[in-house]
């Protein structure tokens, strides 16, 4: 039996809505279960690494992406194939060191905070996407590259744009190579 036109479409946007809920009920709930904003972010950026070194796997088996040869390269990787892949949206990437090791993901849309209008006054602190921050930190060090992730900005504070910054470590073998 054929499929009519658009169902397809249809089911990915009522899966990605049903995902928007769940992510905000599990942030509600996180919220009543602490009392401080820092232990509400702190338990998402876990449970967004748990997610991410599991989700590489996938990605890398449905993304057919070569190995990056830069910091730079798999920033725009990030943002131009995963977030594509898992959110439909693509932040546009900049360099924002001389270093050329701390990138910022620029978010116009966040699919995430579809159906939040603003945080409470009470948890000005929240950082209510942190989850995401967890799963790229946790994808990448499972290709070995260590990075600190952030949100530097966000539109829910009143932020003009929503701003994830990452930071990559050196690893571990330069500091060894560097030692000799
Ligand atoms: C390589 O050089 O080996 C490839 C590096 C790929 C890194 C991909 C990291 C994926 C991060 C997933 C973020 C998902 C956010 C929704």
């Amino acid at each position: 039996m054929s499929r009519p036109p658009g169902r397809k479409q249809d089911s990915h946007k009522i899966s990605r809505e049903l995902f928007v809920l769940t992510y905000g009920a599990l942030v509600a709930q996180l919220c009543k279960d602490y009392e401080k904003d820092e232990d509400v972010n702190s338990c998402l950026d876990k449970m967004g690494y748990g997610i991410g070194v599991r989700l590489i796997d996938d990605f890398l088996a449905h993304s057919d992406v070569k190995r990056c040869r830069s910091y730079s390269e798999t920033a725009d990787m990030i943002a131009q194939v995963a977030f594509k892949m898992y959110l439909g949206v693509t932040p546009s990437v900049s360099c924002s060191s001389a270093a050329g090791n701390e990138f910022s993901l620029i978010l116009d849309k966040n699919p995430l905070v579809d159906f939040v209008e603003e945080l409470p006054a009470e948890r000005a602190s929240l950082c209510y996407c942190n989850l995401l921050c967890g799963v790229i930190r946790g994808a990448l060090e499972m290709v070995h590259l260590a990075a600190e992730v952030t949100f530097l900005q966000d539109r829910l504070k009143g932020d003009a744009v929503t701003e994830i910054g990452i930071t990559f470590l050196r690893k571990a073998e330069d500091k060894k190579a560097k030692k000799k």
